[in-house]
């Protein structure tokens, strides 16, 4: 029997948005969008001088760094602890775009093995944006 585990998100920050006036991120685990800009109203910058721009999202915490410093995301952390996990998961960032084919930032497996490391942060590097994506497995 393959072993579950609970995958934790726990952050995701933005250190170079690939679009001047901040990225349209999305986050998809096994292909299924958990969180959007969309109904966040926000979009991702490493500079936060523009309107409803963020550079940071803390999950646990459930709060969003801007410009002013951190204020409530209007998210449930509970919403971004998924238990029963099993097989390989893959957590993946994108950036909408209208007119042209999403683009996709960065991708991470997860699986069991991951568990008991602590925080895990993985480095997104794709068409010009640097992100960073931190969670944590537990088993
Ligand atoms: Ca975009």
């Amino acid at each position: 029997m393959a072993a579950t585990f609970t995958l934790k998100l726990v952050l995701l920050e933005c250190f170079q948005a690939q679009e001047l006036n901040g990225d349209e991120i999305y986050i998809k685990l096994n292909d299924r969008v958990i969180w959007t800009w969309k109904t966040a109203h926000v979009r991702f910058s490493h500079d936060t001088s523009h309107p409803h721009t963020i550079d940071k999202l803390d999950f646990v915490q459930g709060r969003k760094h801007e410009a002013s410093g951190w204020v409530s995301a209007g998210i449930d952390p509970e919403a971004f602890v998924f238990t029963d996990m099993n097989g390989g998961a893959l957590l993946e960032v994108w950036d909408a775009d209208s007119f042209t084919r999403d683009d996709l930032i960065g991708r991470a497996p997860v699986s069991a093995s991951d568990g008991g490391h602590g925080a895990i942060s993985v480095v997104m590097q794709g068409d010009g944006a640097y992100y960073r994506l931190t969670y944590e497995v537990t088993t």
